[in-house]
């Protein structure tokens, strides 16, 4: 009896040092309740999800593997190393391998034949490894992004937390519905700097978001150095809504944010707005102006900022306030074409991707005829730059056509307009898509002319909503969610009227329309409570959700 007994104690005692030697001796964990949370409530939702019931163990020891990879793929590896070190206190140094894989670790792998699109992945996570494969870097960054999200949330803390981290096994496959799901961030009303454009940038990618619209002029302030004009940003950058100091980026800053938004495969798109929308240019060079005196009564002409037109072409007052379309370009003055020129071309010089948009937008004070004119002299310009033009809705009045791509924000006759003519849209319906619009009528900042939008209505529409009879889904380039700051000063301001809604946009543009319930979406949002918290975002915390603690 005694000799049995210590038999089978030598053999436990055994099994258990296999166990510590060779761990995949265990039998397999099943995924904790936290785990499979995690897996259920992605988003965007991926496109298909296998859940396998088991677990991988993110530890000491686990490695960020890039199989084959170039320098583009460690920074990659690099990148979601730095999203893991602070929380797990691990070191998860990056290694290449020529594709073996051994357990514990991560792997990134591009494979260009697996048909996955520019940014579609494949995500195999076992409880041995974690196996991202890609057909493009593009695809390797959108899958770090889901591993992210499946990770406790406390792996978003900048100081060490206890762990496990565990993730839920499963198979993945996740490619995106629109190429084009943008923000945009209007830094004319009120200027946000380097850091914080960076920043909005770090939180956008979190969501899959592929697109940064900066809105970088405006009436209240020019935001980018223009060497060949150079007191469009010294006088025009001046001051904000509010009479703030304003300031604007030099060309080197703007080059920097771009290189950011690249390791974040994020395309910057520059707007500069005209011909209306202008009075920080006006105000910069007095002869961009107009004049109009009233001779036979001998009185001046007030424009609705209340500022002189006397005929002299002299510089208009700053503008301070919220009012829009009281300003224009003149059509009739040659050196307005120059200026136009010379700004779109040194923009185009420090713009990689592919777009710079014109603005276009309530030229309430331009005549219909030199609006035309304007949309067409901007769109040659444009071309000429290389580049392809994107514009408010109200463009789709020029002879556009499919080179041209039009951003619908409010006018259905517009956005049948551009479609009829072959344009491809941007989504922007300011009643669902606008993040100035306030949640309700209690909300601390923004405004409610189209509407008040809470979370549920910001998440409850489709792109194809908005296509006419004739077209069809290959006409939608996709969706964008502007803010525009007339009420919106620091970045608090900015995470409170952004989220939680822009996780909702991301999952619009990303997902496919037929996969959208917000009673299901409710639930997996809810989880993201914790995990905004934990990147220190201000997220308005709306009573629709059911938000976990
Ligand atoms: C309309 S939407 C504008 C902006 C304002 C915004 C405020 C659009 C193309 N123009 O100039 O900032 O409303 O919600």
């Amino acid at each position: 009896m005694r000799h049995q007994l210590l038999r089978i104690s030598c053999y436990l005692i055994f099994v258990g040092i296999l166990g510590i030697i060779f761990p995949s001796c265990q039998s397999p964990k099943p995924t904790s309740p936290e785990a499979a949370e995690a897996l259920a409530s992605i988003i965007p939702k991926p496109s298909s999800v296998k859940s396998t019931g088991e677990t991988f163990t993110v530890t000491e020891s686990s490695e960020i593997i890039v199989v084959e990879g170039s320098e583009e793929i460690v920074a990659i590896g690099e990148y979601l190393a730095g999203k893991m070190r602070a929380a797990t206190g691990y070191k998860l140094s990056i290694a290449t391998s020529t594709g073996k894989f051994d357990e514990g670790n991560i792997y990134l792998t591009l494979d260009a034949s697996a048909s996955l699109g520019e940014e579609g992945y494949l995500l195999s996570v076992s409880n041995e490894t974690v196996i991202l494969t890609a057909s493009n870097p593009a695809g390797l960054f959108r899958g770090a992004q889901t591993i992210r999200q499946l990770l406790p949330p406390e792996i978003e803390l900048t100081t060490k937390q206890d762990g496990p981290w565990e993730i839920a096994t499963a198979d993945i496959r996740d490619v995106p519905a629109y190429s084009y799901r943008g923000s945009m961030l209007d830094v004319g009303r009120h200027f946000f700097g380097v850091d914080d454009v960076k920043r909005y940038i770090d939180l956008i990618s979190y969501y899959k978001i592929n697109i940064l619209h900066l809105h970088l002029s405006d009436d209240q302030g020019w935001r980018i150095e223009i060497k060949s004009w150079p007191n469009l940003a010294v006088h025009g950058g001046s001051t904000q809504v509010g009479g703030g100091k304003g300031g604007y980026y030099t060309q080197e800053q703007y080059k920097d944010l771009v290189t950011y938004a690249q390791r974040h495969y994020v395309t910057l798109v520059p707007e500069i707005d005209m011909p209306g929308h202008t009075n920080a240019a006006l105000a910069s060079y007095g002869e961009l102006n107009g004049g109009t005196i009233v001779p036979a009564e001998g009185r001046i002409e007030l424009n609705r900022a209340n500022q002189i037109l006397d005929g002299k072409t002299k510089p208009t007052e700053l503008y301070t306030g919220t009012e829009v379309g009281f300003s224009t370009l003149r059509v009739e003055k040659e050196i307005t074409f120059k200026f136009v020129n010379d700004v779109i071309r040194e923009l185009a010089a420090i713009t990689p991707g592919p777009y710079i948009h014109i603005g276009g937008d309530e030229s309430l004070v331009t005549k219909k005829e030199d609006f035309i004119v304007f949309v067409n002299k901007f769109h040659e310009i444009v071309k000429n730059n290389g580049k392809t033009m994107i514009g408010w809705e109200e463009i789709a009045q020029g002879d556009i056509g499919d080179d041209v791509i039009v951003q619908f924000w409010n006018s259905p006759k517009y956005k049948d307009m551009a479609m009829e003519k072959g344009s491809k849209l941007i989504l922007s319906p300011s009643k669902e898509a606008y993040l100035d619009m306030q949640y309700d009528s209690t909300t601390r900042l923004g405004l409610h002319w189209a509407a008040y939008i809470d979370v549920d209505s910001a998440y409850s529409w489709n792109p194809t909503d908005y296509l006419n009879n004739t077209a069809s889904k290959e006409n939608i380039l996709g969706i964008e969610a502007p803010l525009w700051t007339e009420t919106v000063i620091t970045m608090d301001d900015i995470e409170y009227l952004v989220f939680p809604r822009l996780a909702g946009y991301g999952e619009i543009g990303w997902s496919t329309d037929t996969t959208r319930h917000w009673d299901e979406y409710k639930v997996r949002l809810a989880t993201h409570g914790p995990r905004l918290k934990a990147m220190n975002v201000d997220y308005y915390k709306s009573k629709l959700v059911p938000w976990k603690e």
